[in-house]
C-alpha cells in the first residue's frame, strides 16, 4: 500500500458541537496521522472555489452558505491508501446511508451537515491540500 495524503475537512456543525476532538480521535484510530491542522473560518470566496465542481448542483448556495457558518478544522491526513481510508472512516454522504461506527453515523446530522469532508481522489486531494495549506505547514 503506498502512503498518500488527504484533505480532512471538519465542518461547521462538528465545531459547533465541540466534538472535533472525538473526530479526530476516530481518524487517528483508523491509522491516519494528522500532518497539519488549522482552525479557520471561510469567506464566501474560499467555499466557493473549494466546491466549484459543484456550482451547478441544486445543493450548491446552500453549501457555500453552511461552510461559512461557523469555524471549521482543515487538516493533511497521512497513511496507506489514506484517501480511501479515510473515506471508509467518514461513512456515506447522506449519515442515514452511512456504515455503524462511521464519523457520519455517530455524528452527521444530515446530507449537508454531516459533520466532515475527505478528498475524493489523488488529484483532488492535491489541489484541495494547495488550497488550504502551505507547504512549510505540512510537518509530516
Ligand atoms: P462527499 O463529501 O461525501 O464526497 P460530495 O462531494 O458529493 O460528497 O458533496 C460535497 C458536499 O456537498 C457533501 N459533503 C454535502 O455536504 C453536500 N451535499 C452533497 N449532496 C447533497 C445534497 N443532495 N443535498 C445537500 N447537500 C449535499
Amino acid at each position: 500500500m503506498a502512503s498518500e495524503r488527504t484533505l480532512s475537512i471538519i465542518k461547521p456543525d462538528a465545531t459547533e458541537r465541540n466534538i472535533t476532538g472525538r473526530i479526530v480521535a476516530k481518524l487517528e484510530g483508523a491509522g491516519l496521522r494528522v500532518i497539519a491542522q488549522k482552525r479557520t473560518w471561510w469567506k464566501k470566496k474560499d467555499a466557493r472555489k473549494f466546491y466549484d465542481m459543484h456550482k451547478d448542483q441544486s445543493f450548491y448556495r446552500d453549501l457555500i452558505t453552511f461552510m461559512t457558518s461557523g469555524p471549521l478544522v482543515l487538516q493533511v491526513l497521512e497513511g496507506d491508501s489514506a484517501i480511501a481510508k479515510n473515506r471508509e472512516v467518514m461513512g456515506a454522504t447522506n449519515p442515514v446511508d452511512a456504515e455503524p461506527g462511521t464519523i457520519r453515523k455517530e455524528f452527521g446530522i444530515n446530507m449537508q451537515r454531516n459533520s466532515v469532508h475527505g478528498s475524493d481522489s489523488i488529484e483532488t486531494a492535491k489541489r484541495e491540500i494547495a488550497q488550504c495549506f502551505k507547504k512549510a505547514e505540512i510537518v509530516g
